[in-house]
């Protein structure tokens, strides 16, 4: 059984929690922490008791955690990622893996340095049944080589506090992991087109956008990003290759025929749409435990991202092609 100590008892927190305690095979969940000390006490209800810290680093060396699943606010990743190598704990971390990417260097030359695979990163779309019947149709060679990808990530709306850069930090960020992931490449450079704003976004926010990534083998990706189309979740992916083109099936709900009209239903939840996939990438996390390894997105992956997400903020300020510039990938990565 892995003992599974949790930092940050938000929303997501609570969720993870009763994940592991309801549907997780050979996991449960023995400590929890948060600043919020009422926060904690909720938390650890809901794992049926247990222990309560509002210390991140207390938890990570209490006996009784194997494992540290990281939940709290961006912000607060770097130090217990840290801290939790340092331990020779493992790590699932919640998207973003740190909020710059100088602090993803200095997790990922940590990790490297203790020599141990330690960290998983919560991109969890990598488990949705869609994107994977997508890349393992590429890994075919049926189709050829993948050319370009068309994506589009549509939210019915956010709140009044979501800007600009968050299209990118936020949102796009899912896109930035998966379209690489798919094509197993990384990128070279990004640009962001602004088109006209829809009359539901505010000063704040330039709604919709479209971001451009290239990858290093010359893969062209688009990615509408549209966070107040009103209409409902709306996420889709299309791979043109050379041979033919992939499109994910979305919705993923039966089409109806009634009154004179056929429709598919669209959710208008995340985690509704992705409620399989957040299961799926806890339950491998916690398989992976007992042969010390980590199958899901890494270390270089969130340095990837976060490096990527930079360019392309970049990209929607100077309306320029911006250059994705990264360290090389340590071997211990490949
Ligand atoms: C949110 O944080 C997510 O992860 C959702 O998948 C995304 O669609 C949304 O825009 C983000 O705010």
């Amino acid at each position: 059984m892995l003992n599974v100590g949790v930092i940050g008892c938000g929303g997501m927190g609570r969720d993870h929690i009763q994940r592991i305690t309801e549907r997780i095979q050979g996991a449960q969940v023995t400590a929890v922490s948060d600043v919020f000390e009422e926060g904690a006490k909720k938390a650890a209800g809901i794992a049926g008791g247990a222990k309560i810290y509002t210390d991140g680093k207390a938890l990570i060396h209490d006996p009784d955690v194997d494992a540290v699943l990281i939940v709290s606010p961006g912000f607060a990743h770097v130090d217990d990622l840290l801290e939790a190598i340092k331990a020779g704990k493992r790590v699932f971390c919640e998207k973003p893996l740190c909020t710059t990417a100088d602090d993803c260097r200095k997790v990922m030359d940590a990790e490297v340095q203790s020599g141990k695979h330690l960290i998983q990163l919560g991109f969890m779309r990598r488990y949705h049944k869609g994107y994977n019947q997508i890349k393992d149709a590429i890994a075919t060679g049926e189709y050829g080589e993948p050319l370009i990808m068309h994506c589009t990530h549509r939210n019915p709306e956010v709140g009044t506090n979501y800007n600009t850069p968050m299209a990118v930090h936020d949102t796009v960020i899912h896109e930035i992991d998966l379209c690489h992931w798919l094509v197993d490449d990384d990128y070279d450079s990004v640009q962001v087109i602004m088109p006209k704003v829809t009359k539901y976004s505010h000063s704040e926010l330039k709604d919709p956008q479209i971001m451009l990534m290239r990858t290093k083998s010359g893969i062209c990706i688009d990615v509408e990003c549209f966070v107040n189309c009103k209409f409902g979740y709306d996420i889709n992916c299309e791979v043109v290759c050379e041979d033919g083109a992939l499109k994910m099936g979305t919705p993923m709900a039966p089409s109806v025929r009634k009154n004179a009209q056929c429709s598919t239903e669209i959710t208008t939840d995340c985690f509704v749409l992705f409620k399989d996939a957040y299961d799926a990438e806890i339950q491998n996390w916690v398989d992976c435990a007992a042969a010390g390894v980590i199958e899901g997105p890494s270390t270089w992956d969130g340095y990837l991202a976060a490096v990527t997400a930079d360019a392309l903020v970049k990209a929607q300020e100077s309306g320029e092609i911006e250059k994705v510039v990264t360290v090389e990938k340590p071997e211990f990565y490949k």
